[in-house]
């Protein structure tokens, strides 16, 4: 049961979302490895868009976490020669230690190693073993480690699996998911939400791969023992995928206090589940728009609302990967080039959904331009020249012109477009949006001229920078999710108080004439390099 949202509607026609709730995920990452640019591509991204929903007034719960079982991560905690429980927990800290770098807002971080998440586990599995749709059998075939993945003789390509990692043959004792019997209940619910999967192209792979026919899945292995114990039979474990899926729903308290709920009477983690998001990368989309559904409708439980899978990085064309010694820290970028710079540069640089190929001449050519010469430059000229010749305080507006009101018309139509784009995970579309508007505010300094009506008509000049400044204010408030720390700095300088920093401020507040400004600082320092200096 969907829970339905009332839109409160505006006094002055826009549209204000009160109290609705939206839940957004990042993949649990393993711990297997120090966090690389690819769990921080992931983990920006649904920053984003939990910033941009907040400031649109949403109740948002935003979690992330790690995954923390397995036999990939047992099998690092022997490398390194310590126990699964002490690799954990140190790796573990490596992710959480990131995100404050990353300027990332996580409401909840999750562990699989926490008790309320092994009773969240045990929990859906005694569901599904309740309602019929697990059985003991005898599992013989396929195991990619590294994907922690089962994968059948037919998928295997050169003998390895498609996605290159090594296989082993695993013959054991085993529990299966009855996963053959949602063919049909999942090509429904994908027709009947064809939202459900994004992007489109994605959702045509998902629905040819499980018209392919899906075979029962093995949910419990019994050859090693780091993992939840499966209820009932503890020489079993869990697979680390059922696990690790079940992270979504254990933070909004299953199983307790998510069925708690009726539809009468909505529980708000039911009303977070009715609006959960899921952004994933494009590797493990088979897990959530295939398993995690399946595992959830088995249990009688509503799949989430959708699910995003985004594109791969690679490095200067290569694959990422440790062997490869090209992997890219996150934390020494952004020592080096500002957290706002690495944020603007992943979402903006490729359409979120496809492949994406890092190199630092492309990030360096971004700030350069889009930050320090389009954006940084425009507040710049126009905070300076207030400061200078307009007695350093919001100026004083005649009635406004068409062209001014011109330019007011394309800032405030950016709400309208960002929310589309939110609502679509068009990213890289949210940055050229606002973008759009800052190269629409350079166009019209340049044509306004503030610096010759400052000899021939001070009044106008007002009026110019007054519009100038209030342009910025929207271009502020709108680029926090993308660039918070520039952005409040912005805020900042245009002496906007901190509770008129939200999209519905946008048009119940104006910047009021005379209010005091501060001497303005540069947004974005240019980044010197041999081919500049
Ligand atoms: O798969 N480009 O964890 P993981 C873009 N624990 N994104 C990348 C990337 C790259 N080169 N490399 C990694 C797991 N990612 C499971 C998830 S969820 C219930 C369990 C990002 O540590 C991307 O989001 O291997 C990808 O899906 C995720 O990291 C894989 O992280």
């Amino acid at each position: 049961m969907r829970v339905i949202f009332v839109y409160n509607p505006r006094v002055d026609g826009m549209s204000e979302v009160s109290n609705q709730k939206y839940y957004i995920t990042t993949p649990i990452y393993y711990v297997n490895d120090i966090p690389h640019i690819g769990h921080a591509y992931t983990t920006i991204a649904a920053d984003m868009l939990a910033r941009f929903k907040r400031l649109d007034g949403y109740d948002v719960f935003f979690l992330t976490g790690t995954d923390e079982h397995g036999q990939k991560v047992e099998k690092a905690a022997r490398e390194a020669g310590v126990t699964p429980q002490d690799f954990v927990d140190k790796v573990s800290q490596d992710f959480r230690n990131l995100y404050p770098i990353l300027d990332a807002s996580p409401d909840i971080f999750i562990r699989t190693t926490e008790s309320r998440h092994i009773h969240a586990a045990q929990a859906l599995w005694r569901h599904l073993e309740e309602r019929g749709y697990i059985y003991k059998s005898v599992y013989a075939g396929w195991y990619a480690v590294r994907d922690e993945a089962f994968y059948a003789e037919n998928e295997l390509i050169e003998g390895k699996a498609p996605s290159g990692a090594s296989v082993e043959w695993v013959e054991e004792p085993s529990y299966f998911f009855r996963l053959s019997a949602w063919q049909e209940p999942l090509l429904k619910f994908y027709k009947d939400n064809p939202d459900f999967i994004g992007p489109a192209s994605r959702r045509n792979e998902v629905i040819r791969f499980v018209e392919g026919g899906l075979n029962d899945l093995s949910i419990s292995r019994s050859t090693f023992t780091w993992g939840i114990p499966v209820p009932g039979a503890e020489n079993h474990i869990m697979y680390v995928w059922l696990d690790a899926l079940t992270n979504y729903i254990t933070a909004l308290g299953y199983p307790d206090d998510f069925s708690a709920a009726s539809h009468l009477s909505p529980h708000p983690s039911q009303q977070f589940w009715a609006n959960a998001l899921h952004l994933v990368g494009k590797d493990i989309l088979r897990f959530h728009a295939i398993y995690w559904p399946a595992f959830l409708m088995a249990a009688g439980l509503n799949p989430p609302k959708r699910v995003f899978a985004h594109g791969w990085w690679t490095n200067c064309g290569e694959k990422i990967s440790k062997s490869l010694k090209n992997t890219i820290d996150p934390a020494k970028l952004i020592a080096r080039y500002g957290s706002d710079q690495v944020r603007y540069f992943l979402m903006r640089e490729v359409p979120f959904g496809q492949d994406g190929d890092f190199s630092e001449a492309a990030l360096i050519g971004r700030i350069n331009s889009d930050l320090a010469n389009d954006f940084g430059n425009l507040a710049q000229r126009v905070l300076s020249f207030i400061q200078k010749n307009a007695g350093a305080a919001v100026p004083q507006p005649d009635p406004f012109t068409e062209e001014d009101e011109a330019l007011f018309k394309v800032a405030h139509q950016m709400i309208d477009k960002l929310r589309t784009c939110a609502d679509e995970q068009s990213l890289s579309k949210m940055c050229e949006t606002i973008w759009a508007v800052v190269g629409e505010a350079n166009r019209y300094i340049d044509a306004q001229e503030p610096w010759t009506l400052k000899k021939t008509d001070q009044r106008r000049m007002n009026t110019v920078l007054y519009v100038l400044a209030e342009v910025l204010r929207y271009l502020g408030i709108l680029s926090c999710p993308i660039i918070p720390k520039a952005a409040a700095k912005l805020l900042d300088q245009l002496s906007v108080p901190q509770d008129q920093r939200t999209i519905a401020a946008l048009a119940h507040h104006k910047l009021v004439p005379e209010t005091k400004l501060p001497a303005p600082q540069g947004l974005f320092p240019r980044i010197q390099t041999e081919a500049t200096t």
